[in-house]
């Protein structure tokens, strides 16, 4: 048996050219080109092109202009695009409960390390047809600005930009919500149709927002994760050496996931100079409005699945 198996593959190998074809994917991000969050996945892209050089490639497509945001999850899921750089909370029509992946206080290293990524994996795999490549946007936490002042965690009457980051969160908290691409945020902000929005620290200034906002609240809440997910047939298709080229630079975009603190820092500094006001509040009351966010938070996960959420939560906050 054996050795007919080896005859076979000695006979597949001979009919083999002797270059393996170079194989192109094709790649979408969910945020704008050059804009804070896709950079981590244009690094990712020039450097899969570096080292998988007659190997592997990616023909980085565009962003939200080749494909809207809420529409890249079945886009990558059906295989319209192999390669997606995408949040969790852009997919939740496949995947509702990737809103665990936001309420993470680890790394992607922990979550590699403790088999969280590859239960991550799996519900990816099962429930939106892609490999959960990699994770980007570790230390970076989500706030809420907004055009006029608060003074305690009380949102009512105040009508907010959202997505499913921060859907639990505000709505616990009184706030009436909108939910909107972040291309559609700066005219809702300059016609006055929202009084605020929840964004991460980093990019609020890519698409000019910090002409309309007035105050971020902090403390920040939550983690970011955008992520890098490969349609799963393409990726069980792919030669082992493409997968091992992709795997590779996933632990390498990863590694970089640590500058976000001192990129952080240089964020706040610049909403700062652009006249963005930071809002505090009393010990009690920033108490609640961080006990809001996990509570609201991980009750949303638990409300879909909880099992899942609970699995998740064990790994994403150990
Ligand atoms: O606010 C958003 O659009 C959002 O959910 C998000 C998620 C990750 C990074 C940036 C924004």
């Amino acid at each position: 048996m054996k050795r007919l198996a080896s005859a076979a593959l000695a006979a597949v190998l001979a009919a083999a050219p002797a270059v393996a074809q170079e194989v192109t994917l094709r790649g979408v991000s969910a945020f704008a080109g050059g804009t804070t969050f896709s950079r981590p996945f244009e690094a990712f892209v020039a450097h899969v092109n570096e080292i998988g050089k007659g190997v592997v490639q990616i023909d980085y497509v565009g962003g939200p202009e080749a494909v809207p945001p809420f529409e890249l999850g079945n886009a990558v899921s059906g295989g319209v695009v192999d390669i997606a750089n995408n949040t969790s909370a852009f997919y939740t029509n496949l995947v509702p409960t990737g809103d665990a992946l936001h309420l993470a206080t680890n790394t992607a290293q922990d979550q590699r390390a403790n088999g969280c990524m590859d239960k991550i994996d799996a519900i990816h795999q099962q429930q939106m047809n892609v490999k959960f490549l990699a994770r980007t946007g570790d230390n970076v936490a989500f706030h809420l600005y907004l055009t006029k002042p608060i003074d305690s965690p009380d949102l009512s009457g105040l009508t907010i930009r959202t997505t499913p980051v921060y859907r639990a969160m505000f709505e616990a908290l009184g706030a009436t919500l909108v939910r909107t691409a972040p291309g559609e945020v700066y005219t809702a902000l300059e016609r006055g149709a929202i009084d605020g929005y929840g964004w991460p620290l980093q990019g609020v200034m890519d698409l000019g927002w910090d002409e309309q906002t007035k105050y971020r609240v902090d403390p920040g809440f939550y983690q970011v994760d955008v992520n890098v997910l490969v349609n799963l047939d393409r990726w069980e298709g792919l030669p082992e050496a493409a997968r091992a080229v992709l795997q590779e630079a996933a632990e390498w975009i990863e590694a970089r996931n640590a500058d976000n603190i001192a990129i952080n820092a240089e964020e706040a500094e610049k909403q700062a100079g652009a006249g963005i006001e930071v809002i505090t509040f009393s010990p009690e009351d920033e108490a609640r409005w961080l006990t809001t966010a996990q509570e609201a938070g991980w009750a949303g996960v638990a409300a879909v699945d909880a099992g899942i959420a609970a699995d998740l939560k064990s790994c994403l906050t150990e």
